[in-house]
């Protein structure tokens, strides 16, 4: 189904995404941080307020500033580089990964603020979404990562999404190659509901370009909905979102937070998502019921027609674009 020929092209062509991104590198200056970002995706960055209410297709498919780059796609931002260690590996259930993270003077980063209970988090995908983990890696007095990961022949994304002390959140991203023969997935179809461990969890939601999207995740289990779902790293859902194609690493926030008086233990866990552009994306929810965390893994498109019926026309001919009915989560 895969033939070998798809898969060069596929090579050749991420050759061309990082020699043209690993480029604009140190040169396009300060990223913002992703949640600052985000809150910006709900205020119309166009011109016309309708554009961005409406999706804002043309303007969102092109960011325009070097602040609207989604994460992932850079080794290097800001002065921080990513400097993975194991660049390639024999596939096993436990081969260890291991980074550092040089900040502007060169040396291993060794001071982060702490973000979902954590100084970093890793994030590792296989490039066909087949694989995915999220996991917490242990660093070293010098400033040395190390996780033990379970890895399968391929290619595979590895990203690190922290915050260095003082300085805003980034998320690198860097190639890992795992020895063996390589099969390619073909393009999974949308999946909304998906199974895992006998739960099922199902999206609820449109993602639209350049608005921040309502994401609604629930969970059951056994036809009943999960009532009692557990935090994990601070919230009741981690959710990862990659654009494919160059799995761009987009940053999602939980609405609501445990113990904040309004937000239940499910059954719906609720996100707002901003994407960037039209096209396909793979969303990740990790979730924690019973003392386990599992992962739902999702695949879903932009859609034009149900952007059309979800944000009727006359409500956003105001021209105001900063108390939008849907806005009200709060950042
Ligand atoms: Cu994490």
């Amino acid at each position: 189904m895969n033939t070998a020929a798809t898969v060069s092209a596929f090579v050749v062509g991420l050759a061309g995404v990082f020699g043209a991104t690993y480029g604009v590198g140190n040169a396009i200056g300060p990223v913002g941080d992703p949640p600052a970002a985000h809150t910006e995706g709900e205020h119309v960055d166009g011109n016309d307020p309708k554009a961005g209410a409406h999706g804002g297709h043309d303007a969102a498919a092109q960011p325009a500033n070097a602040s609207e780059i989604p994460g992932g796609l850079m080794v290097s931002q800001d002065g921080y580089t990513l400097d993975l260690h194991t660049e390639s590996a024999q596939p096993g259930k436990s081969r260890l990964v291991e980074f550092t993270v040089t900040g502007p003077d060169g040396e291993p980063v060794t001071d982060y603020e702490i973000e979902h209970e954590k100084e970093l988090h890793l994030i590792v995908v296989r490039r066909d979404f087949t694989g995915f983990q999220h996991v917490h890696p242990r660093r070293d007095a010098q400033g040395t990562w190390s996780v033990p990961v379970d890895l399968r022949a391929g290619q595979w994304r590895v990203f690190t999404d922290f915050t260095p002390a003082g300085g805003d959140g980034l998320t690198l991203g860097a190639d890992l190659l795992v020895a063996g023969s390589v099969g390619t997935a073909p393009a999974t179809p949308e999946t909304r509901t998906v199974q895992v461990d006998g739960y099922t969890v199902t999206l609820a939601g449109t993602l639209t370009p350049g608005a921040d999207a309502e994401l609604t995740l629930s969970v059951s289990k056994d036809d009943e909905p999960v009532t009692d779902l557990q935090p994990y790293l601070g919230a009741y859902g981690h959710l990862v979102a990659l654009r494919e194609g160059d799995l761009a690493y987009l940053h999602v926030h939980p609405d609501g937070a445990p113990g904040d008086g309004r937000t239940e233990p499910g059954p719906e866990v609720v996100f707002y998502a901003a994407v960037p552009s039209d096209g396909g994306y793979h969303l990740y929810l990790d979730f924690k019921h019973n003392g386990v965390v599992r992962t739902a893994a999702f695949n879903l498109a932009t859609s034009d027609q149900a952007d059309e019926t979800a944000s009727p026309a006359p409500e956003t001919n105001t021209g105001d674009d900063g108390d939008h009915e849907d806005s009200e989560h709060g950042h």
